[in-house]
């Protein structure tokens, strides 16, 4: 498996919480190099474009504006098999439904207040990561 790149966020509830050292942490245990790393304010990007492929759902409104309620922080992660690495340490979408051990599991709160955001794929990686960062943003 080669190395890939993977995109997360710190959600607003984890800014908030002062959650980003922990989490961070997490990334790095489990051996997902950090090559990127930026806060970013509310009005520093466009959540709503971020999130098109959810454009016409019943919770969409609510999650935009949640995401722009506070700061996020856009991270790149590089290792093997990053995507599903990340996913897997993310845990579930609900997270009252998430293991425990995993960051939602952990510190999730209710819908849509889960506190990380993690790419779903290598496409959408490469276009999340490119909505945050620079190339030259990046660790080569
Ligand atoms: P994912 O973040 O696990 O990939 P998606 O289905 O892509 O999950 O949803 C994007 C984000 O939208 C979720 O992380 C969560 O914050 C929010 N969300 C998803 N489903 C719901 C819901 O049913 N109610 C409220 N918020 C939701
Ligand atoms: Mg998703």
């Amino acid at each position: 498996m080669a190395i890939e790149r993977t995109f997360t966020m710190v959600k607003p509830d984890g800014t908030a919480r002062q959650l980003t050292g922990e989490i961070v942490r997490r990334f790095a245990d489990a051996g997902l190099k950090l090559v990127g790393l930026r806060m970013v304010q509310p009005d520093g990007w466009d959540a709503r474009e971020f999130y098109a492929e959810h454009k016409g759902k019943d919770f969409y409104d609510g999650l935009v504006e949640y995401m722009t309620s506070g700061p996020v922080v856009a991270c790149v992660l590089e290792g093997e098999n990053a995507v599903k690495a990340l996913r897997s340490l993310a845990g579930a979408t609900n997270p009252a439904k998430a293991d425990k051990g995993t960051i939602r599991g952990d510190f999730g709160l209710e819908l849509p207040k889960n506190t990380i955001h993690g790419s779903d794929s290598p496409a959408s990686a490469e276009r999340e990561i490119s909505f945050f960062f620079k190339p030259s943003d990046l660790v080569k």
